[in-house]
């Protein structure tokens, strides 16, 4: 039987449906239900798509004040969620004057009951203008909609546009209420259209070159872009915009001019490139930077696009050299160990296979929060027969699954790593890292680092309830 019903989930038998066990004779079609609401009765993982727009698409952009339309608790969550540093280098050369000014503000409207009665634009009005007020130096002002302010059908959009005025900056209002999909992937969405929409195409880059690229779906995670970066800037190529790691404001309305995208995070971010490529005829392709052996098959294919294939070997070629003796190290200590990986969704079809073909890991399970079919299907494709592949797993599945399939080492969100640690197990974060980067040639040594250092933590050997779980089974 490819579909699996849990122990746990007797009482709730449509999760059989979203838990499929890999069998090569399948036919392809075979995975698990998604993208659909959580099941009631599942305590679920998932964020909120207010928590996709926000916590994903626009928060690593580092020169714009965020005014969240809510009681306070959704702007209390909507700050400090991810791990995107950003440098104060503006794209006119001038600095930003607060460094990581993306991790350290946000504001908001601060709701009460009587704003839900009577209406709540006034506040959004008063609160724009004050952030405009406390935070002259931001070059624009994001604004959001969240459960309450949807419910209530606040119209945001005429007060920024009237503020856009009036304050003569951009004003953008963000309409993905927590409600309005099942899961934080609408909330990409829904960035996606909001900034091609009402920015890209409206300003122009001070100077291009015939080898100007966008860089799409790429956060700067742990400093992830700083790795990337290099690698580009050594073959003679330009990242004219981010979407959104380390950027401006500025660098979104001129998107229409790279000559290529690169789409890095294909669940939460080919959205904009598909649109830029209709409207402004400019090309995209899908990349992979986790591991050497994806990283060099993508420099290749970027190289190959430019011309410049020497130069992509000259990068690959350099890096290998560098990190060759710790990958040795490390697949010597990892090899035979078994992972499960489990995170929104994309990093399940990125990471494991690094994890086997460079250190000899093995995949025993694979879960994601949100992922799409085509997610799906390469997670599929690229997992070993018998792996478990979850979707939207609840916190009891994450115990049985930990009992189970016995990882030696469990890579996952904050959410289920005290859990996992609580059951004698070793887990980390794969969402915002540990000690990162783990993207591209380095990064990709951080990551077998940390697993090397959860997995051998001594600690593991003084946990004295671990052999009551594993007897009790
Ligand atoms: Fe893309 Fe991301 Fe991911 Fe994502 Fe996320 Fe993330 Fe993720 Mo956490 S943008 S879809 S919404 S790769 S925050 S950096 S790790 S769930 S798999």
């Amino acid at each position: 039987m490819p579909f699996k019903l849990f122990e746990v989930d007797k009482e709730i038998p449509d999760r059989e449906k979203h838990i499929y066990v890999k069998d090569t004779d399948d036919p392809v079609e075979h995975i698990p239900k998604c993208n659909t609401k959580t099941i009631p009765g599942c305590m679920t993982e998932r964020g909120c798509a207010f928590a996709g727009v926000k916590g994903v698409i626009t928060g690593a952009v580092k020169d714009v004040v965020h005014v969240v339309h809510s009681p306070v608790g959704c702007t209390t969550y909507g700050c400090g969620s991810k791990r995107y540093p950003t440098s104060p280098d503006l794209p006119n050369g001038e600095k930003f004057p607060v460094e990581n000014f993306n991790l350290k503000y946000i504001m908001g409207t601060d709701l009460k009951e009587s704003d839900v009665v009577f209406g709540g634009m006034k506040k959004l009005r008063q609160s724009i203008l004050e952030a405009a007020k406390e935070f002259p130096y931001v070059n624009a002002i994001y604004t959001y909609a969240t459960c309450t302010t949807g419910l209530i059908g606040d119209d945001m959009e005429a007060v920024a546009k009237e503020l856009s005025e009036e304050i003569g900056k951009d004003v953008i209002t963000f309409n993905a209420p927590g409600f309005s999909g099942p899961t934080q992937s609408k909330g990409h969405h829904v960035g996606n259209l909001t900034l091609f929409n009402h920015l890209v195409g409206t300003k122009e880059p001070p100077e291009t070159t015939p080898y100007d690229i966008n860089l799409i779906g790429e956060y700067n995670i742990d400093g992830d872009l700083w790795v990337l970066k290099p690698y580009f800037e050594e073959m003679g190529i330009n990242i004219l915009s981010t979407f959104t790691g380390d950027c401006s404001h500025d660098e979104i309305c001129w998107m229409h001019r790279a000559k290529l995208s690169l789409v890095r995070c294909q669940r939460s971010a080919t959205y904009i490139a598909e649109l830029i490529e209709e409207k402004y005829g400019v090309p995209y392709i899908k990349v992979d930077f986790f591991g050497p052996k994806y990283c060099a098959e993508n420099l290749r294919a970027l190289g190959k696009y430019f011309g410049k294939e020497a130069e992509a070997e000259k990068v690959i070629e350099s890096r290998m050299k560098q990190i060759q003796p710790e990958l040795d190290f490390y697949r010597e200590k990892l090899e035979g160990k078994t992972v499960w990986v489990f995170s929104g969704g994309p990093k399940n079809w990125h990471i494991p296979q690094p994890l086997e073909e460079h250190l000899g890991m093995k995949t025993v399970a694979v879960s994601t929060m949100f992922e799409h079919e085509d997610g799906y299907e390469k997670i599929k494709e690229r997992v070993g027969e018998g792996t478990v592949i979850i979707d939207d797993p609840n916190s009891l599945e994450l115990e049985e699954i930990i009992e189970d399939y016995k990882p030696d080492i469990i890579l996952s969100g904050i959410k289920e790593k005290y859990i996992a640690h609580k059951m004698g197990t070793p887990c980390m974060l794969i969402h915002s890292y540990e000690n990162g980067p783990y993207m591209g040639f380095e990064g990709f040594i951080n990551l077998a680092r940390d697993i090397y250092a959860s997995i051998y933590s001594p600690v593991w050997n003084m946990v004295e309830f671990k052999d009551e779980i594993r007897e009790e089974e």
